[in-house]
């Protein structure tokens, strides 16, 4: 399905979702073959995981895809892959346009000018774990890295000048104003007037006439929607802006919102919101992170139902198709570069960063007109704790900044009491497990107390405090009497504590992700608590079918509310 929020009507656009051939091919090096000689002898479903299907379950090893576009017009072709799992080359008519590394981001690849009509894509992607050739997915992260083309796909032509960016945020909410950058790009050299005309609703609120020069560039304006409704979670009115440029037209899905921080608070157009939420991996047994749309909608339902205003991306960037829902219902999002436990050695590591900057740029890019996206994350429980970690943190964090400097950015931390980097965000975020890895469910009250009055105490009183992961593990159907570690009962005890400490307790908190939605497919080792291979910590199961925790939270997040 092609994602809801952002169309090119001017644009041919060809749907590449469906059926591809296909061909696992092992442990074969990409540079020793040559494409040209692949026997596809398979087809694969795009958004999908390959490796999610019983005949490659588990496997490791370089994989192809392969379909043939028809493509109208003359204009230069653009492919766009949403995400590649998680290393991959992109070949048309047999010749090599582009390497990707990471998964989770869009991205796009551009064919050369002379390749028209049909067009023969084959799309190299190998889910090996290589620390050299994809330093962003490594064996020790607690999920499992599946491989493939795993979301939406698509080709577009692109006119002679097109819209290559565009970015829509709103100044000033009372004011209904908004900033926005048009970054265009040229096939030749553009040197001529052409007309820059926006419209909102079918409205025009701007139409002059430009001179572009050279072969790219970018247009900023200030526009205002008088008497444009807003954007909350409660009510989450969305607007269609179209932002024409000569030939070219982007229709994007806007919301106006603001997003502050103001002492321990976080406003949403000057509103203190309290977030209350789950933090969500994007999986699932029989399709990995290629999530079909019914799944997508049946998470947003779940997720609402229980009463959650808020969802943590852990810990990657999310799928457009599920960012485009959480516009409509009003879920805000935390959304974070890929990243679990890294070491200083990583955060010098200088293809590591490079690899970071990267998914920052493309998840900014991919998301930044998204009023669900309140938050940038990045580098979940890494070592913010070592000296020798912060100048990573400070060129990612600074990347970010840059960027987008509209929204607040975050970081979990495992390291409440020695963390050297909090100063670097606007929103203290601690991922904590009284209760579970070790200490009982009575200790909870006094452990968050203790961090809290800690980090409170250490320069950060004046920022609010996300508690960005807590929970129990729950084997799905194990209930038992006596109530012990691994049964619902006891995770559902366990939320139950944390909640009510957090928020009836306690008037500490801007927010809560609980860990975790659903559960989750691992490489952690079993022996390390994780049964079945599964994070088990999940309120439903990996399947969605609802654990006791789900009643309990649905109850008390709809109080709390
Ligand atoms: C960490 C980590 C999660 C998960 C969790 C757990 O906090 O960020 O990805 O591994 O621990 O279940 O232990």
């Amino acid at each position: 399905m092609l994602r809801a929020a952002v169309m090119h009507p001017t644009r041919n656009v060809v749907d590449l979702t469906g059926l591809w051939d296909f061909a696992f091919l092992g442990d074969v090096e990409p540079d020793e073959l040559s494409v040209t000689d692949i026997q596809f002898d398979d087809r694969m479903a795009v958004p999908g995981a390959f490796d999610a299907t019983p005949r490659y379950a588990g496997k490791r090893g370089l994989a192809a895809y392969r379909r043939t576009v028809s493509c109208q017009g003359e204009g230069r072709l653009r492919l766009v892959l949403d995400g590649l799992h998680h290393w991959g080359r992109v070949f048309a008519n047999g010749r090599l346009l582009r390497e990707h590394v990471g998964g989770f981001t869009e991205f796009h690849v551009d064919l050369p000018a002379d390749v028209h009509g049909q067009v023969e894509v084959i799309i190299l992607v190998d889910n090996r774990i290589d620390e050299k050739r994809c330093p962003l997915h490594l064996e020790y992260f607690d999920w499992y890295h599946f491989g493939g083309l795993t979301r939406s796909a698509r080709m577009e032509t692109l006119p002679g000048t097109w819209i290559d960016e565009l970015s829509v945020i709103t100044s000033d909410y009372r004011a209904r104003s908004l900033e926005v950058m048009v970054a265009w790009r040229s096939a030749g050299a553009a040197g001529s007037e052409t007309t820059l005309r926006i419209a909102s609703d079918g409205r025009v609120v701007l139409e002059e006439s430009v001179k572009l020069a050279g072969d790219s560039g970018a247009l900023s304006r200030s526009i205002t929607l008088e008497g444009a409704a807003l954007w909350s979670p409660d009510d989450p009115q969305l607007h269609q802006l179209e932002v024409t440029l000569g030939d070219d037209r982007w229709v994007e899905r806007i919301g106006i919102r603001e997003v502050e921080v103001d002492g321990q608070r976080i406003l949403i157009n000057g509103k203190a919101v309290r977030l209350l939420g789950f933090n969500r991996h994007e999986t699932h047994p029989q399709f990995g992170p290629g999530l079909p749309d019914a799944l997508l909608v049946s998470d947003i339902q779940q997720l609402k139902d229980m009463g959650c205003n808020f969802v943590r991306g852990s810990h990657y960037p999310q799928d457009a198709r599920f960012l485009d829902l959480c516009d409509e219902v009003g879920l805000c999002v935390w959304n974070e570069t890929i990243g679990w436990q890294q070491t200083a050695a990583h955060l010098n590591d200088p293809a590591f960063l490079e690899g970071q900057l990267t998914q920052v740029d493309e998840m900014i890019r991919a998301s930044i007109n998204r009023p669900s996206v309140i938050m940038w994350g990045l580098l979940n429980e890494s070592e913010s704790h070592i000296a020798e970690s912060r100048p990573g943190y400070e060129k990612l964090i600074g990347r970010i900044r840059q960027r987008d400097a509209s929204r607040p950015v975050t970081y979990a931390s495992n390291h409440p009491f020695d963390d050297r980097c909090l100063d670097l965000c606007d929103i203290i975020s601690i991922n904590t497990y009284p209760g579970w890895y070790g200490g009982e469910i009575e200790e909870i009250p006094g452990k968050l107390d203790e961090i809290a009055a800690h980090l409170d105490q250490h320069g950060c009183a004046e920022k609010p405090m996300i508690i960005s992961e807590i929970g129990a593990g729950a084997i799905y159907g194990w209930r038992d009497i006596h109530g012990e570690r691994w049964t619902e009962q006891y995770q559902e005890q366990l939320l139950e504590t944390v909640i009510r400490h957090m928020f009836v307790d306690r008037d500490r908190y801007a927010g809560l992700a609980i860990w975790l939605f659903g559960d989750a497919r691992t490489s952690r080792p079993k022996a390390i608590g994780r049964p079945r291979q599964f994070n088990n910590k999940g309120v439903v199961d990996e399947y969605r079918r609802p654990k006791l925790a789900t009643a309990l939270v649905t109850r008390l997040f709809h109080e709390l509310g």
